[in-house]
């Protein structure tokens, strides 16, 4: 293998496939134009690839998601999918985005990063049997080309554990009882590609950096012994990545495979206990030491350092990336406005791939082969470290004199008091969760003030006509408690980024975050300060708009964090500090422009959960601090918010709990109210906004289906607590559905208040 990485972005470096698949979705296009951008696609990177002198190179082009591609080649279409009569490439959209008459599969986060995948649903009825020939068709396509790629797929045992169980299937059913009939599967499809010539197949296994019950290990130990016992079979790289293998390594190591790989970024420890895994001797071991996850420049000394201590470990040791580089952006020369300073501690994908390759030359030829480059790399790294512009002093004296006493508030009912006289709300308020359908008008003008080609003071004056607008349907609707609408935010996170000091961002620096879809992460390079407001002048417009209250808009620095590339110098905690207090320092300046209400999100907050249980607590514990730092210099009358978006609540409701915000909202339409049991069994005892309808749909719910949700509430929840809100920001609806649905909750709330009295 020599030197690889585990995966490349596909999106394209101008976002073409994006394009091409909207365009293909909309109509515009034909299958077959859309299937041509993607083979454009796949050549210019393995010729990119190729070109920068990477050994072996991985053929993991996806049209939508990798896990979906995996259910689609075994076979694992549901038939409700395949009743439909459409085409394979259909079908596959089909599952991925659903279609008027059937709903898409559960889409959800892949293990802890902002890329999301299709949950796979299986059952007893599942019938796996290689179907489709993808990876063989773009490993001939490649060939052609005379680029030799290596296949990769999610392998059985992670596919299984990240898919859920069927409709059909029974109580007690898990998907890895299907083992066995998919292991089937697999080698058929490694029959096939080793008579087409194929070398190395990956199978990624990253669900054995979680934590694995012994039964588990020994699945994946089952499933591998029946993969490597096969006699025609290309060799087997399985890769794990995300975190330290842990208790899973003796399981990994002793695969009959010719291949292992770890993530020595995530996983710095699995370096030591490699030493003593002697069932390596006659492996290959990928050392995954160039992080594919953050966007920094690799110490290449440091990571040199670590794949040369392996060398005795294996039999050969590779170099790679510590997993695919999927997760960041493609290429750094493309950034031409980012602070040549700041970009020049920086690698993007294409600048990874480069490393890779530095490394294992000085680890194959010696350090005088590139020494040229591993000086340049210093040089780079030392710059960096020792930049004054990472350290603000004033940041780092604020945060060093934080006692308890600032992450506390008073007690909830003297709050509560304060609250209920100062605002005068009725009972069941409503409200909405911030954004407001953006228009085309509002992208446009963010579009062209952008260009240059209209001045600051016309956009102002823009985003305040939108905001008097919204205010005045808000009114008109009757909502208690109204929001600005956030015309002026293209990204919850990516707007206060460009007014914090420590972030820079890009112009072009794309990561998919699932499908067509796409975030630009800002970069969080050092201490973090607040040099001016970032949403006053906004929410006090709105409050000249109208005598009711008007709810500040702001985003937790959990969320922050989780959507930005991070410093890795120093521990996330402190970094999660120095935001907290911009952020604190954003509501008071709300509060003085005359914002009694303020709401801060952390939709984010599940999503950083550590993988290993073991580390969750203490996660919890910063992560909870930070957000109470935020939001505890707040005066008792001011009426802090949350919500947060995932119903999947389980492990970390104690910490929202714990987050001791006046008003919670939360995603609850579609789980039919079931969250308000799991909130009251852990004794949560302050407002709560269960959200009424599923903003996810175009459906506008009908008046009674709202009187309905709320009746359920009022069964587990006092009246005095609950808030009527939808369950998300409206930002992706349009007006068409909006104003409807929310007339129909205001005038469902109105007559359950009436039933009340
Ligand atoms: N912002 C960021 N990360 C996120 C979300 C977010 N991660 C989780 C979740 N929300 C992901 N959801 C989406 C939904 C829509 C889009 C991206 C992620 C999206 N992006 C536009 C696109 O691809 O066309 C680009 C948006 C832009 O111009 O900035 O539609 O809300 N950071
Ligand atoms: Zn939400």
């Amino acid at each position: 293998i020599g030197s690889t990485v585990l995966g490349y972005p596909r999106i394209g470096p101008r976002r073409e496939l994006k394009r091409a698949l909207e365009s293909y979705w909309a109509d515009r296009s034909s299958e077959s134009e859309l299937r041509e951008v993607a083979k454009t696609l796949r050549t210019d990177s393995l010729r990119e690839l190729r070109d920068a002198g990477l050994n072996t190179i991985p053929g993991s082009f996806s049209y939508y998601d990798q896990v979906l591609d995996a259910a689609v080649v075994f076979g694992a279409v549901p038939q409700r999918y395949r009743d439909l009569g459409l085409n394979p490439l259909d079908t596959y959209f089909a599952m991925a985005r659903g279609v008027a008459s059937t709903a898409p599969w559960e889409m959800t986060k892949w293990f802890d990063t902002n890329y999301h995948y299709l949950v796979p649903e299986i059952g007893p009825e599942t019938s796996f049997a290689l179907t489709d020939r993808t990876p063989l068709e773009h490993y001939r396509e490649a060939a052609e080309l005379g680029v030799t790629t290596r296949p990769v797929l999610v392998g059985p045992v992670t596919f299984l554990l990240l898919s859920k169980a069927s409709e059909q299937a029974g109580e007690r059913f898990r998907p890895l009882e299907r083992l066995d009939d998919l292991v089937t599967e697999y080698a058929t499809l490694l029959g096939e590609l080793h008579r087409a010539g194929v070398e190395w197949v990956q199978l990624d296994e990253p669900a054995l950096s979680a934590d694995r019950t012994q039964t588990e290990l020994e699945q994946f130990r089952a499933a591998y012994r029946k993969l490597g016992a096969l006699t025609e079979r290309p060799k087997i790289f399985v890769p794990t990545y995300f975190g330290p293998v842990g208790e899973a390594l003796s399981a990994l190591a002793s695969a009959p495979v010719e291949g292992v790989g770890v993530d020595l970024v995530a996983g710095q420890s699995t370096a030591d206990s490699l030493a003593t895994a002697t069932e390596l001797r006659d492996k290959t071991l990928v050392a995954g030491v160039v992080d594919g996850r953050n966007v920094w420049r690799t110490d290449l000394d440091a990571a040199l350092g670590t794949a040369a201590t392996l060398l005795g470990s294996a039999a050969e040791v590779a170099v790679s990336t510590s997993c695919s580089l999927l997760h960041v952006p493609y290429d750094l020369e493309l950034e031409t406005s980012l602070d040549p300073q700041v970009a020049s501690w920086l690698a993007f994908a294409k600048q990874k791939v480069a490393e890779v390759v530095t490394v294992e030359t000085a680890l194959r030829d010696g350090r005088e082969a590139v020494s040229a480059e591993l000086d340049h790399a210093r040089k780079a790294v030392e710059d960096r470290k020792n930049s004054p512009r990472l350290r603000d002093d004033t940041v780092r004296s604020r945060t060093g004199s934080l006692t308890e006493s600032d992450v506390r508030r008073s007690a909830y009912e003297t709050r509560r008091t304060a609250q209920q006289n100062a605002l005068k709300l009725p009972v069941l308020p409503t409200t909405t969760i911030g954004s407001f359908p953006q228009t085309s008008e509002v992208r446009k003008a963010r579009a062209a003030l952008r260009n240059g080609t209209i001045a600051a003071a016309d956009y102002r004056q823009r985003m305040l006509d939108e905001i008097e607008r919204v205010i005045t349907l808000q009114e008109d609707l009757g909502l208690d408690v109204l929001v600005h609408g956030e015309p002026e935010r293209n990204d919850m996170v990516q707007y206060f980024s460009e007014y914090l000091a420590g972030f820079a961002s890009t112009d072009n620096g794309w990561v998919q975050s699932y499908g067509s879809r796409c975030v630009r992460p800002p970069i969080l390079f050092g201490d973090v300060s607040r040099p001016n407001s970032m949403t006053v002048e906004w929410a006090r417009a709105a409050q000249k708009f109208t005598a009711k209250p008007v709810k500040g808009m702001l985003t937790g620095p959990v969320t922050i964090l989780a959507w930005s590339f991070v410093r890795d110098d120093q521990p996330l905690a402190d970094t999660a500090a120095q935001v907290g207090l911009a952020i604190r320092d954003e509501v008071s300046d709300l509060e003085s422009a005359g914002i009694g209400v303020v709401q801060v999100d952390e939709p984010a907050l599940r999503e950083l959960l550590p993988l290993r249980a073991s580390q969750r607590p203490e996660y919890l514990k910063w992560a909870v601090d930070s957000f109470r730092l935020s939001t505890a210099g707040a005066s008792d009358a001011t009426q802090i918010h949350t919500h947060l978006c995932y119903s999947e609540f389980g492990d970390v409701i104690d910490a929202i709990v714990s987050l001791d915000a006046d008003v919670t909202s939360i995603e609850a339409a579609r789980s039919r109210m079931e969250v308000l049991d799991d909130l009251n069994a852990v004794g949560f005892g302050r407002g709560v906004g269960p959200g009424v309808y599923d903003i996810h749909s175009p459906r506008v719910p009908e008046i009674d289906e709202v009187q309905r949700l709320l009746r359920d509430a009022l069964a587990s929840v006092p009246a005095d607590r609950i808030w009527v809100n939808p369950d998300c920001g409206l930002k992706t609806r349009g007006y068409a559905e909006v104003e409807p649905a929310l007339r129909h909750m205001v005038e469902a709330t109105k007559q359950v208040r009436k039933s009340l009295e």
